[in-house]
């Protein structure tokens, strides 16, 4: 028998479980951050600023022949924003040329530096397609 290494071994074992149990989140603990209640979360590098962690945020906008409502949405840089895009008559959607996306149903993006980003209808739908014109206003 290698008591040398059955010693290594059970300390390694020791370490791992230790480790596991001091940094592994609880349930409870990753709710809070999900929910954003928590004001410390310790199992994300506290060393962040606060305002480098990325929130989420869901915007309803509606797209109809031939508008947005609203026609203005507005964001904070660095939020993990999803615009929800509800087709009022016909198949239209929601364009950001310029984060490159573009969708039917939704679009997902983390908000860019602050500024102002027009959005658009992707889908020819009608006469007045190209009036369809929004702006992301990125605070
Ligand atoms: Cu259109």
């Amino acid at each position: 028998m290698n008591w040398g290494g059955l010693f290594g071994i059970v300390v390694l074992v020791s370490v791992l479980v230790y480790g596991w149990i001091a940094l592994y989140p609880s349930p409870v603990e990753v709710a809070q951050v999900i929910a954003g209640t928590s004001s410390t979360p310790s199992f994300i590098a506290t060393s962040l600023p606060a305002d480098s962690r990325s929130s989420l945020v869901i915007v309803s906008v509606e797209a109809s022949q031939f508008t947005y409502t609203p026609k203005v949405v507005r964001v904070k840089s660095g939020q993990n924003v999803t615009i929800q895009i509800t087709n009022v008559d016909t198949v239209h959607g929601l364009r950001i040329p310029a984060l490159a996306i573009s969708g039917t149903k939704s679009v997902n993006f983390i908000a860019p530096a602050p500024g102002t980003y027009e959005f658009s209808c992707p889908t020819m739908c009608g006469s007045g397609h190209r009036e369809m014109q929004g702006t992301l206003v990125v605070e």
